[in-house]
């Protein structure tokens, strides 16, 4: 694992008095260990959060969050998983008040099937019911809607779903994206759902941006970049949910200018204030969840928010975000592009970067009467188009990022570039609209339908490719 990187040091020491600022700069993955606390609990830390109109179902939402960064794909015999104990919610606000207006709850439950044996399958697993496979794990999911007298509605629409096993080797899990296939399951109000080990969809130049934002092949737009996340998997969680039922009147919103067309997303973790061994009293287990790990837009608390407020930032709600407002739009990164790599940049303040990672862009996704909040916008009634540009907005293709975001969207050269003033008039020239960490995809191509997220590395490929055994 990493220590904590320098780049971040720096930041956080030239940014201390500056303590109000929210606006998201780039020091490397979205949201991979990016605070403290949550870099000691990878079970509960989420990666990334992705919203995106469903490229082969339009007419659906797909909502996407990872947790558990950094899995090697051989971990065993303890293999990962999702945490028992975490509370995992994935949250939309629909009327732009920076208060939840929907929340899906998944909680996981572990099942060993014979605790005489430390394996985690005793041969082939040929299906998610296969008596081989010892250690699973089900999970229930619950949608709550916060009704308009305050009070809220809890519905049970999923329950014991399973999970896929992870993906071990040819000998164990053969068939393997057959096999995980049967995860993805239908909920009862007709929403989609998958949760499992996946590949890792996020590509970023990790390791050249942890030393001091060093890009490797400048400007960045031609290659040369080391996907650091290559290889590694996460555990996905993810939903494709029909329009009707994300949209505040409940209705397919008639197009891009209805007022119901923009959603606000994100993702939580919490933990229980409270841990008690069941064996002593069990009803310890009804102690109240506090959350531990926020997430929306990726970079924001990886980067921006001083070292003493980030695990802060994680247990903190949108609609409290002016705290972290303050006013202050005046990021440390575009000074230190001046400064490491001479560019010449916007100054403070910076009202460009509070659209894009704040409020939404007018016209596209924000919402009337917009509070100031962190999380993914997006507008449902941008069709996808047949030809996705990886810079989205910036590459003049509305559905991408920050339009909500999609797998292949490259958030980090999209940050960048916008952090060096690309979307304020004049600064819109090179090498400000060149740069990149010189990593332009994903490692492995994404699934055509869902959950869209790769296959996950399989542990046994990780030691070479697999040789069937010699009669
Ligand atoms: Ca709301
Ligand atoms: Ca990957
Ligand atoms: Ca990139």
């Amino acid at each position: 694992m990493r220590t904590f990187p320098a780049l971040l040091t720096t930041l956080v020491a030239a940014t201390a008095v500056a303590t109000s600022m929210l606006v998201p700069v780039i020091a490397g993955a979205s949201s991979h260990r990016e605070a403290p606390l949550i870099s000691q609990d990878p079970a509960a830390d989420n990666t990334d959060v992705y919203a995106f109109v469903s490229p082969d179902r339009p007419d659906t939402v797909t909502l996407i969050t990872n947790v558990y960064p950094f899995e090697a794909a051989y971990g065993g015999p303890n293999y990962f998983r999702f945490g028992d104990d975490v509370l995992y919610e994935i949250h939309v606000d629909n009327n732009g008040d920076a208060r939840p207006d929907i929340t899906w709850q998944f909680r996981f439950h572990t099942q060993v099937q014979n605790g005489n044996t430390f394996l985690y399958n005793t041969g082939p697993i040929s299906s998610l019911t296969d008596p081989n496979w010892n250690v699973r794990q089900v999970y229930d999911v619950a949608r709550i809607d916060y009704l308009s007298d305050g009070k809220t509605k809890t519905t049970v629409i999923g329950g014991a779903l399973p999970t896929p096993p992870v993906n071990i080797g040819p000998k164990s899990t053969p068939n393997y994206d057959y096999l995980a296939g049967f995860a993805v399951q239908t909920l009862t109000d007709g929403s989609k759902v998958f949760a499992g080990q996946r590949d890792d969809p996020f590509f970023v130049d990790l390791s050249s941006l942890f030393d001091l934002l060093t890009i490797r092949k400048l400007p960045g737009n031609m290659g040369g970049g080391v996907d650091g996340l290559a290889g590694y998997n996460v555990q996905t969680i993810a939903l494709q949910v029909p329009i009707p039922l994300l949209t505040h009147n409940g209705a397919m919103p008639s197009g891009p200018s209805d007022p119901n067309a923009v959603i606000g997303v994100w993702a939580t973790t919490s933990r229980l204030a409270m841990r008690v061994l069941p064996d002593e009293n069990p009803a310890g287990q009804d102690s109240a969840f506090r959350q531990v790990s926020r997430l929306g837009q990726p970079l924001v608390n990886e980067a921006v928010v001083p070292l003493a407020f980030k695990d802060h930032f994680n247990a903190s709600q949108p609609k409290d975000d002016a705290q972290f407002l303050g006013g202050v739009t005046d990021p440390e990164l575009p000074k230190l592009l001046h400064a490491l790599y001479g560019l010449n940049v916007p100054p403070a303040p910076r009202q460009d970067l509070v659209t894009v990672f704040l409020t939404g862009v007018p016209g596209l996704n924000q919402p009337a009467n917009v509070v100031p909040s962190e999380m993914l916008r997006l507008n449902v009634m941008i069709p996808p188009t047949a030809k996705p540009n990886r810079l989205g907005v910036l590459g003049g293709d509305t559905q991408g990022f920050p339009n909500g975001r999609r797998l292949a969207d490259d958030v980090t050269d999209i940050a960048l570039q916008a952090m060096a003033g690309v979307l304020v008039e004049g600064y819109n020239v090179a090498p400000n609209n060149q740069l990149g960490d010189g990593v332009d995809a994903n490692d492995q191509p994404f699934m055509p339908v869902f959950p869209y997220v790769s296959t996950p590395h399989q542990g046994f490929a990780v030691g070479g490719t697999y040789q069937p055994p010699q009669p």
